[in-house]
């Protein structure tokens, strides 16, 4: 059994905080473990000097950002990305990178003096610590109605997730980019994508016989009973590794409960590939602890950006101003979406068309356990890496991610993250009062998610003659509808940009991230994030550049 926590202590709700999420982890250290599971060249880290001009500044250094980093670089342009987070390639005085999720440490959290876990509770305790202020690798942003998990740092959500890579069936593809040719992104861009992030399956043989997947096999045994359909969904983690792992001849990461604050060696973040990629090109640099303030268009041509530097405390040490001949807004659906909302009302950029800020969803997001009978454990040690889901879209617009609690115990608890059909769409705006920007979505608007949860979850305790839990986000409380992972939208393709992610008003500035899709993706997001990605810096290069 892994025992991430060195004292071993029980879990009182102090000394094993755990948890998870169903989704999360990150990237690698590596260089550290006895055996690298996927070679990582980095990308150079090389402070922008302020006065500097460079053909591209990319915004970001996420999923979108990445893709538009390298295929740029490949076309022969030299590429600067701008990333607010740490690089992430030095370990701490453990000798690792990233803090363990069960003992979250100053690398947890971005910019707090309390941890902020999306799984708040346990046997109805609070579990939330007190942690120095650092500019650690998640960053839990709170708006009036819902908390938004991401990652910060060179990789961006790559860092935090849970590597799920999920492509959405075919048939639900018109409703989440309703502009966009779906026989390209199904035939050239999805397949693109997924060679490029290393999406790969599970072995089923392995995956049936493996203490660390007992929590899978229980899901799986409780959904088909109930008569949903069960499906293996790909991860970006190296599995051979995580054979090894439980094989005991590596260092362990999925196995010791590595995912919300980072993943030290399997998963196959984006520093270990499309941005060891774009670094093996010699064209692209990146400034972390940067965080780009503005961009307007500067008098001589192109833009001028106001950067930010920025210390471990989050203090600024200094700002510099740039100017880039074109600039991608890559820094997530939240990040991109304040921007262009606060550089379009503050008369930097006020030419910005009015669907800027708008269109924003969730994802559908709501977390949930279920309780389950002594004589159905889900195991002491779990992978941290979800690796399969609970089909219910169709029928009730719940895709449900099987999702791991390693808490080191037995808990005898099934827990699931819930990607649902929710219509709701909240719009970011300024608020002049106070300077900043600000989100109306509203924590009733997950009503309609719990109900689509529920056409599964209902359905399987009545099978089972089991309950939920009501102790994992508050006392009892059944339902995580206070926050999402998975924000989108915000700078609409083909609304907000054209419908390759040109903000058409600028000509040279350009949206390639999460916040060009309207709020939903009936499944995991990274995925099509990437593909569209993939598909917008294709056209963008063969007619732009
Ligand atoms: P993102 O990856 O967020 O990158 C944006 C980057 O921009 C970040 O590194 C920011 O620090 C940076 N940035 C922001 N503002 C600025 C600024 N002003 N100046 C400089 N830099 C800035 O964007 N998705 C899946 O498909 N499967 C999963 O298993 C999964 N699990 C998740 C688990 C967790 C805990 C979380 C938080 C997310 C998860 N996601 C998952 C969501 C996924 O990581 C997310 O959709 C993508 O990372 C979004 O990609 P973007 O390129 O839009």
């Amino acid at each position: 059994m892994s025992d991430p926590t060195p004292s071993g202590a029980g879990i009182t709700g102090i000394s094993r905080r755990a948890f998870i999420a169903g989704t999360g982890s990150l990237l690698g250290a590596a260089a550290l473990a006895g055996r690298a599971p996927a070679a990582r060249a980095a990308v150079a880290s090389t402070p922008i000097a302020g006065g500097a001009h460079v053909p591209v500044l990319v915004i970001g250094t996420g999923y979108g950002g990445s893709v538009a980093a390298l295929r740029l670089a490949e076309a022969g342009v030299d590429v600067h990305m701008v990333e607010m987070g740490m690089a992430w390639d030095t370990p701490g005085s453990d000798g690792k990178i990233f803090c363990n999720t069960l003992q979250p440490d100053r690398r947890s959290y971005w910019l707090r003096t309390r941890t902020k876990a999306p799984l708040n509770y346990f046997l109805g305790f609070p579990i939330d610590r007190d942690i120095p202020r650092h500019t650690g690798v998640l960053d839990a942003e709170e708006f009036a109605g819902i908390t938004v998990y991401q990652g910060r740092g060179v990789g961006g959500g790559s860092l935090v997730n849970g590597g799920m890579a999920v492509t959405p069936k075919r048939e639900n593809f018109a409703g989440i980019l309703p502009s966009v040719d779906a026989n390209e992104m199904y035939d050239v861009y999805y397949p693109r994508a997924n060679a490029g992030l290393g999406a790969g399956l599970v072995d089923p043989a392995w995956f049936d016989s493996t203490a660390c997947y007992q929590y899978g096999r229980v899901g799986r045994k409780q959904a088909q009973r109930s008569g949903f359909p069960f499906v293996f969904v790909p991860d970006v983690y190296d599995w051979d590794y995580m054979k090894q792992e439980a094989a005991g001849t590596v260092p362990r990461s999925a196995l010791a409960g590595e995912i919300l604050y980072g993943n030290n060696y399997g998963k196959k973040s984006l520093q270990k590939t499309y941005l060891a990629r774009a670094a093996a090109t010699g064209r692209v640099t990146v400034s972390a602890l940067h965080k780009v303030t503005s961009v307007a268009p500067a008098p001589g041509g192109g833009y001028a950006v106001v950067i930010d530097q920025i210390d471990t405390g989050g203090n600024v040490t200094a700002t510099k101003t740039v100017t880039a001949d074109r600039v991608f807004f890559a820094a997530g659906s939240v990040g991109t979406s304040k921007l262009l909302v606060r550089l379009k009302a503050t008369g930097a950029l006020p030419a910005l068309n009015d669907e800027v800020g708008k269109g924003w969803g969730d994802n559908g997001n709501v977390m949930c356990g279920r309780a389950n009978h002594l004589w159905d454990p889900t195991g002491s040690l779990q992978s941290s890496i979800p690796c399969c889901g609970i089909d219910n879209w169709a029928a009730g617009g719940a895709f449900a991610e099987v999702a791991p609690l390693p808490t080191g115990i037995e808990t005898f608890a099934s827990f699931y993250l819930s990607i649902t059909k929710n219509p709701n769409r909240a719009a970011f705006s300024w608020d002049a009062a106070t300077g900043t920007v600000v989100l109306n979505w509203q924590t009733a608007w997950k009503q309609p998610s719990i109900a689509m949860a529920k056409t599964i979850f209902d359905r399987i305790n009545a099978t089972e003659g089991t309950i939920y839990r009501t102790d994992l986000f508050g006392v009892y409380k059944i339902w995580g509808d206070h926050l999402t992972y998975h924000p989108l939208g915000g700078a609409v393709l083909n609304k907000a940009t054209d419908n390759y992610g040109r903000l058409t008003a600028y000509p040279g500035l350009y949206v390639i991230d999460a916040s060009l899709i309207p709020g939903n993706t009936t499944v995991n997001p990274f995925v099509t994030i990437t593909a569209l990605a993939e598909r917008n810096i294709e056209k963008i290069i063969a007619t732009d550049l």
